[in-house]
């Protein structure tokens, strides 16, 4: 197959997710063009049977701001004209579904459109008045839309009245390259725990629910936090840090691509998020052997398993997140126990293989023009 996929190209879990999911496609023999306003962090190295097309939205003075979504639709529609694509995959709704129905539009419906919810576009933006009509018109248009867990696809049906076809495809993970630290030395002394954190630091994620944690857990046993990426929330958390005597403990490593290094020479991984439709930076850590501490929110219980892979904690609540995190760290039978759990079940439950064979059932499912109605019940 010929197959389009356009993503963000942050670290967040969609960009990655659907970089993924278009390198194991090319490695299957398809042939792959990804879209995204810049190359995204995951498709480094040359990659067989894959283009990238840079989306650029040209300024105009007329605009305030440029018409990035139109940008988006007219790079669709000249790829998948020129290179004869047969599907074009958008990862996360806004506003690559809306592109990719204008697309389809334009080539007056010879390219079929596969969307994949990934979060936010329907739990937090996608519900916004200023953006409903559209993600609902994106869900109720596209040839096929999948979720990322059971939570996302039944809030989709709470939010906009319909999905009851979405198919719901979870997030995957591979088998770590080589599950050796290149950093341990640097991030912690030898007899300390290791705690990290991987998120975009924006609200949603709650990254004061890991420093709060983390004091409740430094002062029983002798603890180091990373916290890996960058955003908004980034700046209060830094500050309150070096404020309340932490700056030695805490170590903001910026954007990494290599979060495999951190992960390697994690003791454990803290999630409080608000929401979360899945936490795949939770399940990368899993496939690292990392037992996780997470808020049960969202789709998160259909990924860590409350007392196998780690604990679910109530949403905001720091100081059963200390108490699970010591329960964890200061029994290392438990530790090793968590952490093997959370490896097997991660590589084994979200393998790479099994997810990506029903993504291509998917594509092959709409090129024979069979999706079901998008309505409840249809
Ligand atoms: O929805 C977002 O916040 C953005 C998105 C992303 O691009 O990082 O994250 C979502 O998609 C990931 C991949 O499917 C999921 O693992 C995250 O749980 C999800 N984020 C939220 O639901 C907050």
């Amino acid at each position: 197959m010929r197959i389009g996929i356009s993503c963000y190209a942050t670290f967040g879990g969609s960009g990655v997710v659907a970089t993924e999911v278009g390198k194991a496609l090319a490695a299957r023999g398809h042939e792959v063009h990804i879209l995204s306003p810049a190359l995204p962090p995951r498709l480094v190295g040359f990659e067989d049977r894959i283009c990238f097309h840079e989306v650029t939205a040209s300024p105009y003075p007329l605009f305030e701001g440029s018409p990035f979504s139109i940008a988006l639709a007219s790079k669709m529609a000249d790829v998948a004209s020129h290179y004869g694509l047969e599907i074009m995959h958008a990862h996360y709704a806004i506003p690559h579904a809306n592109a990719a129905l204008l697309a389809r539009m334009a080539l007056e419906g010879n390219l079929k459109v596969v969307t994949t919810l990934h979060g936010t576009d329907i739990t937090v933006v996608g519900s916004d008045p200023s953006y409903l009509p559209m993600v609902k018109l994106a869900i109720r248009e596209s040839d096929g839309v999948t979720a990322v867990s059971r939570y996302l696809k039944e809030e989709t049906i709470r939010t906009f009245g319909l999905g009851d076809s979405i198919e719901v495809i979870p997030n995957f993970v591979r088998t770590p390259e080589s599950p050796v630290s290149k950093c341990r030395d640097w991030l912690a002394p030898k007899d300390c725990a290791v705690l990290v954190h991987i998120s975009n630091f924006r609200p949603v994620k709650r990254v004061m629910d890991v420093i709060h944690t983390f004091e409740r857990v430094r002062k029983n046993v002798p603890a180091r936090l990373v916290m890996v990426g960058d955003g908004p929330d980034r700046a209060e958390a830094e500050t309150y840090c070096r404020e309340h005597g932490l700056g030695s403990e805490v170590r903001f490593t910026g954007k990494q691509l290599d979060v495999g290094s951190v992960l390697a020479c994690a003791d454990l991984f803290l999630l409080p998020s608000a929401t979360e439709s899945f936490g795949l930076a939770a399940l990368e850590a899993m496939a690292y052997g990392v037992p996780v501490v997470a808020a049960a929110v969202g789709g998160v219980p259909e990924v860590i398993r409350e007392g196998l892979d780690g604990f679910l904690c109530p949403m905001g609540d720091v100081d059963a997140m200390g108490a699970a995190a010591l329960r964890i760290l200061q029994e290392p039978c438990a530790r090793a126990r968590m952490g093997e759990s959370a490896r097997k079940h991660a590589l084994g439950d979200f393998a790479e293989d099994p997810v990506v064979d029903r993504y291509e059932a998917m594509y092959e499912k709409v090129l024979k023009g069979t999706r079901k109605s998008m309505a409840v019940g249809g």
